[in-house]
């Protein structure tokens, strides 16, 4: 399960890592540690440095913190958690430290973080660090530029096939949200 920094400061993280834990749930909570909310940096609301890993031992879990932006470490970590889950240890909090590129949406171009930061994290953007990775491994030049042009079509002919499929159908609305799928236990 993902969710963001700014997820961590409201009661639902907290419920649903205290009944994961008594239940044993085979879950994976996995937070994308930004360092920024809508507007607001994480650090200016939060008790604790790291939002996520420093709130679980109060869940008798395990705080595990790992370089967001490096794949290998993110799939070792990951490949750990998901084994214990799958074998019945129950669940694992990982917190993935990376940034936001972008502001929180097209209408906020993030001009309230500070130039300096910006920079030094776009210079560590994971999809480089992992080609060049790649390439000092010995990956060939063309190798790389072939998992990028098939990416790339891979996107285009999603996107393509989206935007030329009928909208869902407004009962869709109603899917998962309440056990049965339905709603008629409420009248
Ligand atoms: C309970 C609640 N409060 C506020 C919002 C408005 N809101 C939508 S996204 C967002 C920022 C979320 O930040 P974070 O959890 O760090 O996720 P990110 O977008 O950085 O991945 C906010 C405050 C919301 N959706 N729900
Ligand atoms: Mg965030």
């Amino acid at each position: 399960m993902f969710f963001g920094d700014g997820t961590t400061n409201i009661g639902a993280f907290h419920e649903a890592l205290n009944f994961a834990v008594i239940w044993n749930l085979p879950v994976v909570f996995v937070c994308e540690n930004n360092l920024y909310m809508e507007y607001t940096p994480i650090g200016s609301v939060t008790a604790v440095e790291h939002p996520a890993a420093d709130r679980a031992s109060a869940y008798g879990l395990e705080s595990i913190i790992v370089d967001g932006n490096d794949a290998d470490a993110m799939y070792e970590v990951a490949s750990k958690a998901i084994e214990k889950a799958r074998a019945g240890g129950g669940p694992s909090l990982i917190e993935a430290k990376t940034y936001r590129h972008q502001g929180h949406s097209r209408a906020d171009p993030g001009k309230y973080r500070p130039a300096e930061e910006v920079e030094r994290w776009l210079a560590y953007d994971p999809i480089p660090l992992y080609r060049n990775r790649l390439a000092e491994e010995g990956v060939e030049e063309s190798v790389l530029a072939n998992i990028e042009s098939d990416v790339d079509t891979e996107i285009n002919e999603a996107t393509e096939a989206a935007k030329a499929s009928p909208a869902p159908d407004a009962s869709l609305c109603f899917k998962d949200v309440w056990a049965d799928g339905g709603w008629a236990w409420r009248n």
